[in-house]
Formats: C-alpha cells, sequence, structure tokens
C-alpha cells in the first residue's frame, strides 16, 4: 500500500532510532495518529499536557542521550509545547517535535486554529519547517534529526492535516528533488582539542597551588571518572553546578556538593580560596559564586566554543567533549602530595552534611524540609534517577545524596516549575527496570497535576515526593532577599495531594512529621506502581542558609522591617544552631536576626 507523508515521517524518525513519542491528539494532527496507530515500534505515551510532552521528551534526552518525539495539535497544542521546548533548547537536550497544520490551502486565511506553528516555535527550536507531501517528507526529517542530534537541541516540522493522509502517488517530485537523496545514517560526534591547548592547560593547572574543579552538565555521561581522576592528581575540590550533580557521585571523595544558592558552604569556601579553576562542562547563571575574575588562572572545558569565556576570563579554552579533552589532559598533569586544599574543603563539606543531619532531626512540626532529604537519602534504591523542580525544592533535592551509578536533572536554565513530572515521566518511559523519583513542591505540582493520570494510564511506577509548604516559597525568600520587601502573592491554599493521588489511581501517603518520613518513604518504594508521597514541611527553613550574602540579610532584615509576616521564623531558623559558623552572611547579621526571632516587629 502506498504510503503517507505521515508514514514516511514516522519511519524516517524509527529509522534514526527515534522509536518513543509523547503527545495528545487534536483534528489537525490526526493523520500523523493514523500513522502512530500503525506503526506501534513507535511507542505512544500519552500524556495530559503538550507542555509535559515536551518536557517528557527533554527527560528522556537528559537521562538517556537520546531524542524522543513529541507530538501535538495546530494552534493551542503547538503553543502549549513551547515552554518544553525551549526547556530543551536553553539545557541542550535533542527533541523531535511534530505538529499539525490548518489545511494546506487554507492556511493564512483565518481558518480554525490557523496558526503559523513554523514561525512561531522557530525561536525554541534550531530547526522548524513545514512538511509539503510525502516527495518531501524523508529528506527534511533527516535535516531535522541531524539538526536536533549535533546542534543538541529541539527541531520541529508541521504538516498542514490534509497533507498528513496524501500518498505518494498524490505528490508530485519537482525536477530537481532527487528522490532518495539522503541517508538516515548517525555518526559519532566527538570533539577533541587543539594538542597545544590541552598542553597549555595542563602547564597552567601544573602552576597552581590550590585549584577548584567546577562540573556542570558537560562533565556527565562518561566524564565523572576520569574528573575523579584529575581531582585526585591536582588534590582539587570538585563543586557541581546544579545541572552537574549526576557528574559525579555526592559521596566521591572529592566531592563538595553545589555551587550557588543551592550549594554547600564547602563549595564555596573552595571557590572564594583558589588560585587556579578548571570549569567542566558548565555555563550555570551563578557565576556570581565564582572565583572573582583575576582570583583564579582559570581553563574551561566546552563542546561549545562560544560557551568559553563566556562566565569567567579563562587563560586557555579546550573546546571539546569532557571525557575526551580529560583523557588527554590527565597524563599531562603533575601529581600533588599536598592534599590540605582540598582536606579543608572536605572538613566543610562534612560540617555543611551534619548541619542538615541536625535540622532534619528537629522534632517541630511542620518538620524542616531535611527530615525528607536525609530520609530519602538513606532510603532511596541504587539506580534511582531523580527528577528535581524550580522552587526551594531546587535547594533541597540538591542536599539528596546520590550514590554513584544513579542520575539527577532538573530544568536548570529555564528553572521551569512543574518539570520534575514530566522529566520523571520520561525517564520511566527510558528505563523500565531503574527506580524513578519526581522531587516537586506543591506549586509546581499544582501545575501539573494533570501528569500523575498519566503515571496511572502507562503504569509508570515512579515515585512523586511532594513538599507542601502552603506556598510558593522561593518567591518568598526571593521577594525578602534580592529586593527588601515583604512577601505578596505567594500563599497556596492547602491542596490534599493524597486525594488528588488517589483520584488519579496512585497509592498515596503523608508524612506530618519528622518520625513519619521515613515509613511513607519506604512504603512508596515498596508499592508495585506509581506513588506519592506528601510531606508537610515548615516553610521557613532558608533554603539558602549558608551561601546567602551578608548584602541579601541585609535586605531581608528591610523586609522584616517592613513586615514580613514570616520573620520570626525566618530569623530563628536562620539562627539554628551550628549555622552561623557556616554562614558568614547569617553571622555578620546575628544581633538583629535574633531580636526578629524573639518576636520583635
Ligand atoms: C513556570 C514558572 N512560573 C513561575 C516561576 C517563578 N518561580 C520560581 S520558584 C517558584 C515557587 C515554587 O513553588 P513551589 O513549587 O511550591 O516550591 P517551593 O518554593 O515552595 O519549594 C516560582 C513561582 C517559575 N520558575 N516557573
Ligand atoms: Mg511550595
Amino acid at each position: 500500500m502506498s504510503k503517507t507523508t505521515s508514514d514516511l515521517v514516522v519511519e524516517r524518525l524509527l529509522g534514526w532510532g527515534i522509536d518513543t513519542c509523547f503527545g495528545i491528539c487534536g483534528d489537525a494532527v490526526n493523520g500523523f495518529f493514523e500513522s502512530l496507530r500503525t506503526h506501534p515500534e513507535m511507542r505512544f505515551v500519552h500524556v495530559r499536557h503538550e507542555e509535559y510532552a515536551a518536557m517528557a521528551a527533554v527527560g528522556f534526552a537528559k537521562f538517556t542521550g537520546r531524542p524522543a518525539a513529541c507530538v501535538a495539535t495546530s494552534g493551542p497544542g503547538a503553543l502549549h509545547l513551547m515552554n518544553g521546548l525551549y526547556d530543551g533548547k536553553i539545557d541542550g537536550a535533542p527533541v523531535l517535535a511534530v505538529t499539525g497544520m490548518t489545511y494546506h490551502d487554507l492556511v493564512g486565511t483565518h481558518f480554525l486554529q490557523d496558526i503559523d506553528n513554523d514561525k512561531v516555535l522557530e525561536p525554541a527550536c534550531v530547526f522548524s519547517e513545514r512538511v509539503m507531501g510525502p516527495a518531501h517528507a524523508v529528506a527534511v526529517t533527516d535535516r531535522a534529526v541531524r539538526a536536533a542530534l549535533y546542534r543538541r537541541a529541539p527541531a520541529h516540522l508541521t504538516i498542514p492535516i490534509d497533507t498528513q493522509s496524501w500518498t505518494e502517488e498524490q505528490d508530485t517530485v519537482s525536477e530537481k528533488n532527487v528522490p532518495g537523496h539522503t541517508s538516515a545514517v548517525g555518526q559519532r560526534h566527538v570533539q577533541i582539542p587543539a594538542e597545544d591547548d590541552i598542553q597549555r592547560a595542563a602547564e597552567l593547572l601544573n602552576s597552581c597551588a590550590k585549584i577548584t574543579i567546577l562540573a556542570g552538565a558537560g562533565a556527565r555521561f562518561g566524564a565523572g571518572e576520569l574528573l575523579e581522576q584529575v581531582a585526585e592528581a591536582l588534590g582539587a575540590p570538585i563543586a557541581k553546578a546544579g545541572l552537574g550533580k549526576d557528574a559525579v557521585p555526592d559521596d566521591s571523595p572529592w566531592c563538595t556538593g553545589g555551587i550557588g544558592f543551592i550549594g554547600t558552604r564547602a563549595s564555596q569556601w573552595a571557590m572564594e580560596n583558589c588560585d587556579g579553576f578548571l570549569i567542566v562542562g558548565s555555563s550555570t547563571p551563578f557565576y556570581d559564586f565564582w572565583p572573582k575574575p583575576g582570583q583564579a588562572r582559570a581553563a574551561q572545558i566546552d563542546v561549545a566554543g562560544d560557551r568559553i569565556g563566556m562566565r569567567y576570563p579563562v587563560e586557555v579554552g579546550l573546546c571539546g567533549d569532557a571525557e575526551a579533552t580529560l583523557a588527554r589532559l590527565l597524563p599531562l598533569l603533575r601529581v600533588r602530595e599536598d592534599r590540605s586544599f582540598a582536606e579543608r574543603a572536605r572538613e566543610l563539606y562534612d560540617q555543611w552534611w551534619e548541619l542538615q543531619r541536625q535540622r532534619a532531626a528537629d522534632p517541630a512540626v511542620p518538620m524542616k524540609p531535611q527530615a525528607v532529604t536525609c530520609a530519602l537519602s538513606d532510603v532511596i534504591p541504587d539506580g534511582t534517577i531523580l527528577t528535581g523542580d524550580a522552587g526551594t525544592v531546587s535547594s533541597w533535592g540538591s542536599r539528596v545524596m546520590l550514590r554513584r551509578g544513579m542520575q539527577f536533572s532538573f530544568s536548570g536554565t529555564l528553572c521551569s516549575m512543574g518539570s520534575a513530572l514530566p522529566y520523571a515521566i520520561g525517564a520511566q518511559v527510558a528505563y523500565s527496570d531503574r527506580p524513578v523519583v519526581a522531587f516537586v513542591g506543591d506549586g509546581g505540582l499544582a501545575m501539573c497535576m494533570g501528569e500523575l493520570a498519566t503515571l496511572a494510564q502507562h503504569r509508570l511506577p515512579v515515585k512523586v515526593i511532594v513538599l507542601r509548604n502552603d506556598t510558593l516559597g522561593l518567591e518568598v525568600w526571593e521577594q525578602n532577599a534580592y529586593l527588601g520587601n515583604p512577601q505578596y502573592g505567594c500563599d497556596l491554599s492547602p491542596v490534599d495531594f493524597v486525594k488528588v493521588a488517589e483520584g488519579c489511581g496512585l497509592a498515596a501517603f503523608r508524612a506530618e512529621e519528622t518520625g513519619q518520613v521515613r515509613d511513607a518513604l519506604t512504603r512508596a518504594f515498596a508499592h508495585d506502581g506509581p506513588a506519592l508521597v506528601e510531606c508537610v514541611v515548615d516553610p521557613y527553613e532558608p533554603p539558602f542558609g549558608e551561601t546567602v550574602k551578608p548584602a541579601q540579610v541585609g535586605k531581608m532584615l528591610q523586609a522584616y522591617e517592613r513586615g514580613e509576616k514570616g520573620a520570626a521564623p525566618m530569623s530563628a531558623n536562620l539562627l539554628a544552631p551550628g549555622r552561623p559558623a557556616l554562614s558568614p552572611g547569617v553571622d555578620q547579621h546575628k544581633g538583629d536576626l535574633a531580636r526578629y526571632a524573639r518576636g520583635k516587629g
């Protein structure tokens, strides 16, 4: 039987190894759905909102390194994809988006859902084209997939509804089009920097006494163990950007945890005190936590040459893949005897963990978020894929101890709320045999609550852990610490997530006290299917207590003076035993905070 445009696109995607598609049907894309129906090798995952179809595909790509597809109808469906596609573009995840358009001969006539999808999605993608019929389908699909793969970003094809079902006989091949002129042959793409640049980077690092390494998203997938060997040779602590959390495990002897607001005191100290700086695959926006320009001699490894020197005035740029570059750099490094710099950083790292454990043990109700992260660190199974969300939950999620073999990601640079659950869907679809945990806030989960039903529908045994603090918690701290304003517009009326989850077909548990968390988590992990654990936590435990800058505590005091309703509990929590010693920002304002902690308003 003659093939349709949609058949040709689906078969070409399968030819490229793209065998999973997340999405929602619609009148402008139903011709494509007929090809999905007749090609069961393409696994179709029906989600509840197109934004999360795109984000599930981003999650799939971030954890597997290979692309999935997402599909949406014209107009509202295509527009819903936008946020997820931008997330993929900004964080470097290959995705193949397919949308429907209105009839080929009604485009631009104010017809139903007549949106120029190709133009609208163009800025979110590295490739965005209309498919004009069967004669066009294969070559343009090949271009789209190559663009997504080799520029590590979403590519988009939009097909008019009637064109989707046109058969090869119904199309005419133009005079200049040579049928079969493209191929679906992928190639490994390993980028290696120039030899003399590697030599210069080694000389630079060999000349420094106290080196700090920063690992970002580019240090994932195979570069981590080499990075630990480089750290060992240099006696250098490894700090991690949010997207580099799984580059090396949190319990690696060289790791000092995250940097930035969601980071550790240890990483901050290592940044403030180094004279050499090696950046591996990171362009995190939190570079105000890096060494000051001029403080350290620096080298940077990045596959994207245009990212080198973007955040720090590096002397040597190594434009290449982290794994291949580190393998060439390592033998040129002078092995150090002196380990004192890394040892001091590790002491601080241990103290920081100790503070987390002390906060976790606080019997107050509502419990501290650390009660959840510490219990989760204890019970989380080997090989887990953990997904994080935007909010104070980014900070708490980064405090889950990731062991070797586990993976983590979140919407790092777009920082979109509601990303953890669709990322977890993408991860669980990719790896049916691995535990997957979505770590979410109550605001973020409220955005994507429909995707709980997706878990039930596809029997995806994801464990959703929601920190319920009845507030858009991060914004409270940001309105205070950045602007000196009392919180406004942050309260959330309580949602009973246990009932919502049960209503969607999940098992659900609630923990309201420190002593209940471990049991609730254990029961969720033991459940053979999707489960949710609602943890009711203190909104006023500081998510950046150890990294907050003195000037920011000053702004917070201004907000307290102007009537911030959480002033007393926030101050008391900032002054928790052990915290001022680890936080110059808090230490500097101890006296004023103590007055607010006693209830001065
Ligand atoms: C889609 C989107 N809207 C708004 C924001 C701004 N924002 C960042 S964090 C946050 C609050 C998140 O609240 P919640 O999910 O409850 O987590 P919490 O901070 O309470 O831990 C908001 C509104 C965002 N990052 N993404
Ligand atoms: Mg919240």
